[in-house]
């Protein structure tokens, strides 16, 4: 079933305001109209909700939201997320590998890192999420156990940020073959070369893109 740009733009906007005004429900029911009237999933994921966080940022950054309105946000992205996740496809041929996955120690931020983990998952790798605020040494470990193919570190502050240019080196140091794509809202490619990452990527999509390109390549 076609969709007229009318309706579609309806439903994204709807999803995007269940988002903002926390409304779990209304961003589930949304969703699910999205997948019944033919909406592409991962348009909905973007254009709907991680719009809608997007939004409540804005919010948060006016003082008009404070962290309890971020969470209760960010249950209802997740409420619509577990709807559109089992049917977000990759349309492109990448590579595929395993990917070990996480947001760096003194970081709770997970939602960006789930969308990833979501298009990688879509495009067909094994994703080991070792979840958020993880120990650098947790890193090191799990790859030396795991030997996946990339390591996949995510950061959304400043401060956290720093935390990434030391797992890459930790990294580095237990195995100078080792393959790391960063990314995360305080990154740029710039800081991810200055860091000595293998790769970066500014959303989920080319994550998932550079990663193809990244097991096939030595550097950014
Ligand atoms: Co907080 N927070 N927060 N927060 N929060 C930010 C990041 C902030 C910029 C808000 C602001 O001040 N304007 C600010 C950081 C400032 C700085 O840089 N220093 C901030 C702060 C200060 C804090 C607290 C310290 C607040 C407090 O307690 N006083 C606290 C942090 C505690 C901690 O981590 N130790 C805190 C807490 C929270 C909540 C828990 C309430 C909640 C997080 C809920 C959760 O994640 N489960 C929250 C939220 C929601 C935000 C904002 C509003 C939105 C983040 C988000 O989810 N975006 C954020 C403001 C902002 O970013 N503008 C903010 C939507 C998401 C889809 O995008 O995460 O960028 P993003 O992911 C993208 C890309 O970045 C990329 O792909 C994703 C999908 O396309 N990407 C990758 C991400 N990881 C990648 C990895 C890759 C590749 C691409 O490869 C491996």
């Amino acid at each position: 079933m076609r969709v007229s740009e009318e309706r579609k733009t309806e439903i994204l906007d709807a999803i995007r305001h269940a988002v903002i005004q926390y409304d779990e429900d209304h961003c589930a029911s949304w969703c699910k109209t999205a997948l019944q009237e033919g909406l592409d999933a991962y348009e909905a994921t973007m254009k709907g909700l991680a719009a809608g966080m997007d939004a409540a940022s804005e919010l948060y950054t006016r003082r008009e939201y404070f962290v309890p309105e971020l969470l209760l946000c960010s249950d209802a992205l997740y409420a619509g997320l577990d709807i559109l996740r089992p049917h977000i496809r990759t349309d492109y041929e990448v590579a595929k590998g395993k990917l070990l996955l996480g947001v760096v120690e003194g970081d709770i931020h997970d939602i960006g890192k789930n969308l990833v983990k979501t298009m990688f998952e879509a495009a067909g790798w094994e994703v080991v999420d070792l979840g958020k605020d993880v120990k650098l040494d947790t890193f090191v470990e799990e790859q030396k156990k795991i030997k996946a193919d990339l390591v996949g570190l995510s950061a959304l502050m400043t401060t956290s940020m720093m935390a990434i240019e030391k797992a890459i080196g930790m990294l580095k140091a237990a195995d100078p073959a080792v393959k790391v794509l960063v990314g995360g809202a305080p990154l740029s490619l710039e800081i991810a070369k200055k860091f000595g990452a293998d790769g970066y990527a500014e959303d989920a999509v080319c994550a998932v893109q550079e990663a193809g390109h990244l097991i096939k390549k030595q550097t950014v």
